[in-house]
């Protein structure tokens, strides 16, 4: 077997919340986890059995305090990037309208950015690919 082969396959949602003035969510990574201090699109790890529109409804919920109806979600893009331990492929949703205020609810620092300031936050590998595709939209 080659080790491309053998290269584990990690499935993560993605979500650009957008608000009325065409800002971006963004989220910091909080100390602790991994590419801590980058600012990423807020998602996680597709758990089995999951659909990532269920997955992201749960993440969005558990982290940001904020409720989102799955007609909400739409699917923009794929972000797809090797780590050296594990592929990750990680679909790229957007959303305008949710309920709830914004919290970061692990303690993680949360930011609206307009989207020609998106490329001055340091953002993980996967993520960075996905601005143009946003700016494009919006
Ligand atoms: N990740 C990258 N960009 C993102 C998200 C939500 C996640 N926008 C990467 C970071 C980790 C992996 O996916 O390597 C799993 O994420 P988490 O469960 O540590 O948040
Ligand atoms: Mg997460």
């Amino acid at each position: 077997m080659t080790a491309d082969a053998q290269t584990k396959l990690v499935l993560v949602v993605a979500c650009a919340l957008i608000d009325a003035d065409g800002r971006v969510l963004l989220a910091q990574r909080p100390e602790g986890k991994s590419l801590a201090g980058l600012w990423e699109f807020p998602g996680g790890k597709v758990e089995p059995g999951e659909r990532p529109e269920q997955t992201l409804i749960r993440e969005l919920a558990e982290e940001l305090g904020v409720v989102v109806e799955e007609p909400c979600l739409a699917p923009l893009t794929f972000a797809s990037h090797r780590y050296e331990t594990f592929h990750l492929l990680m679909p790229l949703y957007v959303c305008r309208r949710w309920t709830g205020i914004v919290t970061g609810r692990e303690g993680q620092a949360t930011r609206w950015v307009r989207p020609a300031a998106l490329r001055d936050h340091p953002m993980p590998p996967a993520d960075e690919p996905l601005i143009a595709h946003l700016v494009a939209l919006l």
